[in-house]
């Protein structure tokens, strides 16, 4: 039996999504997050980092969104519904399987970070803290992230989907894409109708339901 071990407002929706489009049977176990937005110490119990996604599949605990994903379809997808189809959208697969957490996901969690150091320092030297994140952000973080949200939006321009037809790439990428938007004005019209493509899907809709303890 697949066990989803399932964080709240985490990466740990891909795999409930993922498990849905296969229309797999699974459990699920729910977690909420502390006050400090990390993830609960029973994780740890399960897999040593504690981080979320986890999939249990019998006594095997698998970490890592896109291990699991590829996990999954290789396992669970018979038919090869989410597997790419051609050696060119396999190629496109892996880099973009690889890329969401290697190199959007690392850009985006440090901004999150950077914006919320002032929280988290004595008031007086607040000011002091803003104007060193405000540098980081300014002078690291944006310049990155725009090079990275152009390239994405040149991409989608010409894809409706990361590998050819839907696959777990599209599952993979819908996380930064979708932290990045609700952190971000502003408009990214190939961005926003790819989401809008994959939302609109079903097994996104059950397993939005789902998620929700
Ligand atoms: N690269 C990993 C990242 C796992 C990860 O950092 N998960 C977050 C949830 S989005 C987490 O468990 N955070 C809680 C914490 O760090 O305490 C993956 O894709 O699965």
């Amino acid at each position: 039996m697949l066990t989803l071990h399932h964080l709240e407002q985490s990466r740990s929706f891909r795999i409930l999504w993922a498990l849905e489009e296969l229309q797999q049977d699974y459990q699920i176990q729910y977690y909420k997050r502390l006050p400090t937005f990390a993830a609960p110490p029973e994780l740890k119990q399960v897999h040593p980092l504690g981080k979320a996604p986890i999939l249990q599949d019998d006594d095997r605990a698998i970490a890592e969104s896109a291990v699991i994903l590829e996990y999954l379809q290789s396992h669970y997808d018979p038919q090869q519904q989410f597997k790419p189809q051609s050696p060119e959208d396999a190629f496109q697969y892996l880099y973009w399987m690889h890329y969401a957490e290697g190199s959007l996901m690392p850009l985006l969690v440090f901004q999150l970070v950077m914006n919320n150091v002032s929280k988290n320092v004595p008031f007086l030297i607040r000011p002091v803290a803003n104007k060193i994140t405000d540098g980081i952000k300014a002078g690291f973080i944006r310049p990155r992230l725009n090079d990275h949200i152009a390239f994405l939006e040149d991409y989608l321009s010409e894809h409706d989907y990361f590998a050819g037809q839907f696959s777990f790439a599209d599952i993979q990428m819908s996380f930064p894409l979708e932290a990045f938007l609700t952190r971000t004005v502003g408009q990214y019209p190939n961005i926003q109708a790819f989401l809008k493509r994959i939302q609109a899907r079903e097994g996104y809709q059950r397993a939005k339901r789902k998620g929700i303890e």
